[in-house]
């Protein structure tokens, strides 16, 4: 895909997981809705899988460790054909193969179980891991929340991923800014992420996580450096391009009503026309 299909396409999974929480009438908008460039970089262009096969020996494999974010890789899974779109208004209800929180037993493309906040950084490695133990041709890509990386684990993790030298593993953090109740600087404050990491050995760098040609530029990159993980810390904002979550404080976990969610889509295919019609 090009760039401006990928903007369309990060449009468009913005859209299918606004639909998928509708349904439910409740879910995490915020985080969703800012990482929806990574999502159409890594399942528009970057990984190698098949949705017709979705555990393919070789397959790239995706572990998005803050998991209540499900709805937007939800929406990204439906448009590559993993899944039909009308399932996504299945979401979180009885019998769902679409729990809200990522749920590798139920859904098919989901690679790893995650929720519990932290505990991707080690599943992640151990993927890595196994991976090059067996061979296989393959990369791991991870998503980290910035709350999340408040959590010890993260740490652990990062320390003994430069130790193994694990150059397969390609991490992001969706540096939004804001976790469940308010901003990091706040709460527990991470300084300079990238530096951070980049001291804990890492291959690490910054960019506009909405900004699909750096995204797919600094994927690029990391393949590039042998020897060492990888840390793309993606600035991005939550709730991005959600007419109702963007500029609202508390946008992590939000109940919204069928007008705001007409207004919503109605922006979102607004700038999908303004993507094709070469405006932004
Ligand atoms: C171990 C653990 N502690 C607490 C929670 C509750 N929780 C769910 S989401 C969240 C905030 C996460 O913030 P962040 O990682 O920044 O996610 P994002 O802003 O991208 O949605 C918290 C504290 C959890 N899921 N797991």
């Amino acid at each position: 895909m090009n760039a401006k299909e990928l903007n369309i396409f990060a449009a468009q999974i913005r859209r299918a997981a606004l639909r998928a929480i509708k349904k439910v009438g409740a879910g995490h908008v915020g985080g969703s809705m800012s990482m929806a460039e990574l999502m159409a970089v890594l399942y528009g262009d970057v990984m190698k899988i098949d949705p017709a096969n979705p555990k393919m020996e070789d397959r790239d494999w995706l572990i998005v460790s803050k998991g209540h974010c499900g709805p937007a890789v939800y929406g990204a899974l439906a448009l590559k054909g993993y899944f039909d779109v009308e399932e996504l208004d299945t979401v979180n209800r009885g019998g769902t193969r679409l729990p809200s929180h990522c749920d590798m037993k139920r859904t098919p493309g989901i690679d790893m179980s995650t929720g519990s906040l932290g505990q991707g950084m080690s599943t992640a490695i151990g993927a890595a891991w196994g991976s090059r133990y067996q061979k296989r041709d393959n990369y791991i890509y991870l998503v980290l929340g910035d709350g999340e990386s408040e959590e010890g684990q993260v740490w652990e993790g990062a320390l003994f991923a430069a130790q193994q030298k694990l150059d397969h593993l390609i991490a992001f953090i969706d540096f939004n800014k804001k976790q469940l109740d308010g901003f990091l600087t706040d709460i527990c404050d991470l300084g300079d992420i990238r530096k951070k990491f980049e001291d804990f050995g890492w291959d690490a760098k910054e960019v506009d996580g909405h900004d699909v040609e750096a995204l797919e530029k600094a994927i690029e990159d990391a393949k590039k450096v042998q020897g060492r993980p990888h840390m793309i810390v993606m600035n991005t904002i939550k709730g991005k391009d959600c007419t109702f979550a963007e500029d609202v404080l508390y946008n992590h976990h939000m109940s919204f009503n069928q007008e705001d969610y007409e207004a919503a889509i109605a922006a979102l295919d607004e700038k999908i026309d303004r993507i094709k019609a070469g405006e932004v």
